[in-house]
């Protein structure tokens, strides 16, 4: 089902009103960027808000999704401080918008897209996922977003292309952790072309119904759930098409604890701590973590014949 204005909504479709309530959220928020210049006035008269809609329910597991105010509050994201509340309380200075995202490197069609144009343009859908934190906790997340593959074959990728490396913005002035040389800036991050082009890995603007909070990544981030957390680079603004492994924050910081591949794996334990149980935020008994995250049957193959000691 689809966001449609409430003229066009009948009894059917508003058969959960707190969801559709969220959904009315979500067009309220794009249309709240459309005042601050982002969507042109014309494309606004044409098709917005209306057009900005998305699928909801489209993947679904039966674990209950962690709240929107854990979701909210408990993040890393270095760019605004490193304990887990810096970033839902020094977030704000982020500026999302006007905001581009440059694709290029090894294609046929670099291009820079601008934010409105891409959440008109891929159809946005929600997806709830399971996702694990290197650190051991996890939280089950609704997502909404779009395949990454729809925007990397947009630029027609060259068949030399074997990765795909992400940046960060990076702008202290924004960004008061990037004043300290905690990382060295912009954060980073890269899969393999065949990760990047898996239908599980998104590319999301949102949560919960609503556009994604800053602390979050806003406006747009990468979701990869059988991966560490690690791998979901925040506020991207530029991905480029590459022929070598990229080098990723992490591995940078300290590559005897961290790996470019940063697969969920329960028996490979991180050198300060077991990976073999997690804590769900707001559970009290951990729970065992499952190879992959439990996305095995979807992305197992992709690692066939690869050491599993490599793959952290
Ligand atoms: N730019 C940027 N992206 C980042 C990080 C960061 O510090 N900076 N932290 C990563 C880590 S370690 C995790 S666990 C997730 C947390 O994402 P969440 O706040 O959506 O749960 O973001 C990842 N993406
Ligand atoms: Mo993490």
């Amino acid at each position: 089902m689809l966001i449609r204005q409430s003229a066009e909504l009948t009894e059917n479709d508003v058969t959960d009103e707190a969801l559709y309530l969220r959904r009315r959220e979500f067009i309220a928020g794009v249309a709240g960027i459309g005042a601050a210049g982002l969507i042109a006035p014309a494309a606004m008269a044409a098709d917005a808000p209306a057009t900005v809609k998305f699928s909801p329910n489209k993947m679904k597991i039966d674990e209950t999704p962690t709240p929107f105010a854990d979701v909210s509050t408990y993040n890393n994201f270095y760019e605004f401080g490193t304990d887990k509340s810096d970033p839902a309380a020094n977030a704000g200075s982020l500026r999302i918008a006007p905001w581009t995202v440059a694709v290029d490197g090894l294609c046929q069609k670099p291009r820079k897209f601008d934010i409105s144009d891409i959440v008109r343009r891929f159809p946005l859908e929600e997806r709830i996922y399971r996702m694990r934190c290197v650190e051991a906790w996890s939280m089950v997340i609704p997502w909404i977003g779009f395949p990454l593959s729809a925007l990397l074959r947009e630029v027609e990728p060259l068949g030399s292309a074997k990765y795909v490396a992400f940046q960060t913005l990076n702008d202290p002035k924004q960004m008061p952790g990037q004043r300290r040389n905690v990382i060295d800036w912009p954060y980073r991050e890269g899969l393999r072309l065949d990760e990047a082009m898996n239908p599980l890995t998104l590319l999301s603007v949102g949560l919960y119904g609503r556009l994604l909070p800053r602390q979050n990544g806003a406006p747009i981030r990468l979701v990869v759930p059988w991966k560490y957390g690690f791998k979901g680079i925040k506020s991207i603004v530029r991905i480029t098409l590459t022929d070598r492994q990229p080098r990723t924050s992490w591995q940078m910081l300290a590559p005897d604890e961290y790996g470019f591949y940063g697969n969920v794996n329960p028996d490979v334990d991180h050198p300060r701590w077991s990976q073999a149980r997690e804590r769900r935020i707001g559970e009290l008994l951990r729970r065992k973590t499952l190879p992959f995250n439990g996305y095995g049957d979807q992305v197992a193959s992709l690692y066939r014949g690869m050491n599993p000691k490599k793959l952290y």
